[in-house]
C-alpha cells in the first residue's frame, strides 16, 4: 500500500523554531537552547537529546476527573483508526521537526487506538510501525524509547506483571513483546518500564513477595528476548512512589537500584528519573540524580515539574530556574545521561487549548534546561563551589581518611585514631553561602 507522507501542513503559522539569543522578544524562538553550542565538553543537543512524548502532546485531550477533554485535535474527525493515526503522526513529526527536536517517545497504544482483539491491535501497530519508519527516515527524527502501556486498559486494574491472575500476566507479556518488537523495528535507542499499577491498593489482598518476584521475572524475560533479537539499547525503569497505585514497587531511585541488583538486571538496566515522581516520593529531582548517578545508573530523564500546593502528578513543563540549575549541577557531576535523553513527559494545562501552547511549552522547557546548563557549567568552572566542596572533604583526600575511604583500615585502627585525637573542631557547613553563590550565577 502506498503511503503519502506529510501531505498536509498542520501548523502553517509556525516555521522552524530558531535560536535567537536572550534579547529576542520572539515568543517562537529559543533564547538559550542553541543545539550546536558546546558547554562542558558537549553540544547542547548531545547533553540533552530532547524528546517529545507522544502521549501528552498528541493523545491526551485535557480531560481531568471533573470534566472531559478541552483540546480539539485536527485529526479527530477522521473515523478510520489507521487513517486517524497516520494524520496524528504527520502532525507529530511536523511538530517535532519544527521544534528542532531529534527524538520522540511512545507507548504502543499512543501510536494507534486499541482494537477489540490482540491480533487486530498487532496488525494496526505493525502498520503504524511501517509508517513511523518512513517518517523517521524522511525527517531524521529518532526513537529515544518505546514502552508498553500496561496500566490503562481495565484488564490491568490489579496490575500487569504483578497481577494475581497469571492470565493477565500472559496478556501483558503479549503486549510487552509487541512493544519491544516495535521499538527494535524503529531502531529505538532504549526501552522503558513504568509500572503504574505494579504495586498494591491494599496489603490485605496482596502477596507482595510473589508480586515483586513476578515483576523481576517479567523484566528478565524482556531482557533475554530483546538481547536475543540483537537489541543493543538500555532498559530503563522509571520510579514513581504512587498514583495510580497506593504504593508502587518502583518507589524511587534507591528502591529501584536495589530491585535491579536483586534480580540480576544491573548489566542491562538503568533508571529513567522523572521530576514530579521524585517530588511525590518526598525527594528533590537532584536527590534522585545523585542516587542514580552514584550507582552508575543515571540513564534518562522525564522532564516536568509538580506543584508545591498539590500532591499529585501535575506533569507541568519545567519552568523553575533555581531548581533546574541544581538538577543540572548534579547532572554534570555524574557526567550526564547514559543512553537516554530529556523527554518532556509534560502536558500543557487543560485551559491552554491551542496547539501553539504546546510549542510555547516545549520552547520554555528546552530554554529552562539550556539556561540551567549554562549556569551550572559556569558554577562548576568559575565559582568557588567546587573548591569549597573539595575542601569540605579534604580529610579524605590523603592519609588516614583516604585509607579509610579505600577500605584499607580496620575498626580497631579507626577507633584508636578517634580515641587518641583531640575532640574534632567544629566546621560550618556554610549552606547559606553556597545558596548565595548559586543565586549570584543565575544571570
Ligand atoms: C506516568 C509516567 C508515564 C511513563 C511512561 O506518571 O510518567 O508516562 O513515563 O509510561
Ligand atoms: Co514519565
Amino acid at each position: 500500500m502506498a503511503i503519502t507522507l506529510g501531505a498536509k501542513e498542520f501548523f502553517p503559522d509556525v516555521s522552524q523554531i530558531q535560536f535567537e539569543g536572550p534579547e529576542s522578544d520572539n515568543p517562537l524562538a529559543f533564547r538559550y537552547y542553541n543545539p550546536s553550542q558546546v558547554v562542558a565538553g558537549k553540544t547542547m543537543a548531545e547533553h540533552f537529546k530532547f524528546a517529545v512524548c507522544y502521549w501528552h502532546s498528541f493523545c491526551g485531550e485535557g480531560n481531568d476527573p471533573f470534566g472531559p477533554g478541552t483540546f480539539k485535535f485536527p485529526w479527530m474527525s477522521e473515523s478510520d483508526p489507521i487513517a486517524r493515526a497516520k494524520l496524528k503522526m504527520d502532525a507529530a513529526f511536523e511538530f517535532i521537526t519544527k521544534l528542532g527536536i531529534n527524538y520522540y517517545c511512545f507507548h504502543d497504544v499512543d501510536m494507534v487506538d486499541e482494537a477489540p482483539t490482540h491480533k487486530e491491535f498487532q496488525k494496526r501497530l505493525a502498520t503504524m510501525v511501517e509508517y513511523a519508519k518512513q517518517k523517521q527516515a524522511e525527517s531524521g527524527v529518532k526513537l529515544l524509547w518505546g514502552t508498553a502501556n500496561l496500566f490503562s486498559n481495565p484488564r490491568y486494574m490489579n496490575g500487569a506483571s504483578t497481577n494475581p491472575d497469571f492470565n493477565v500476566v500472559a496478556r501483558a507479556g503479549a503486549q510487552l513483546k509487541d512493544a519491544l518488537d516495535a521499538t527494535m523495528a524503529l531502531d529505538g535507542e532504549n526501552y522503558v518500564f513504568w509500572g503504574g499499577r505494579e504495586g498494591y491498593m491494599s496489603l490485605l489482598n496482596t502477596d507482595m513477595k510473589m508480586e515483586r518476584e513476578n515483576l523481576g521475572r517479567f523484566l528478565q524475560m524482556a531482557r533475554d528476548y530483546a538481547r536475543g533479537q540483537g537489541f543493543k539499547g538500555t532498559f530503563f525503569i522509571e520510579p514513581k512512589p504512587m498514583e495510580p497505585s497506593k504504593h508502587q514497587y518502583d518507589y524511587d531511585a534507591a528502591t529501584v537500584i536495589g530491585f535491579i541488583r536483586e534480580f540480576g538486571l544491573e548489566n542491562d538496566f538503568k533508571i529513567n528519573l522523572e521530576t514530579n515522581h521524585a517530588t511525590l516520593a518526598g525527594h528533590t529531582m537532584e536527590h534522585e540524580i545523585e542516587v542514580a548517578g552514584a550507582a552508575g545508573m543515571l540513564g534518562s530523564i522525564d522532564a516536568n515539574r509538580g506543584d508545591y500546593q498539590n500532591a499529585w502528578d501535575t506533569d507541568q513543563f519545567p519552568y523553575n530556574i533555581n531548581e533546574t540549575v541544581e538538577i543540572m549541577m548534579s547532572f554534570l557531576r555524574h557526567g550526564g545521561l547514559q543512553g537516554g535523553g530529556v523527554n518532556f513527559d509534560a502536558k500543557a494545562r487543560r485551559n491552554s487549548t491551542d496547539f501553539i501552547d504546546r510549542f510555547y511549552a516545549h520552547i520554555g522547557g528546552m530554554d529552562t534546561f539550556a539556561r540551567a546548563l549554562l549556569i551550572a557549567a559556569d558554577i562548576n568552572e568559575n565559582s568557588p563551589i567546587p573548591g569549597m566542596r573539595a575542601e569540605r572533604y579534604s580529610t579524605f583526600a590523603s592519609g588516614h581518611g583516604l585509607k579509610f575511604h579505600n577500605g584499607e583500615m580496620s575498626l580497631a585502627e579507626l577507633a584508636k585514631l578517634g580515641s587518641d585525637n583531640a575532640e574534632p573542631a567544629q566546621i560550618s557547613g556554610r549552606q547559606e553561602l553556597y545558596e548565595n553563590i548559586v543565586n549570584r550565577y543565575i544571570k
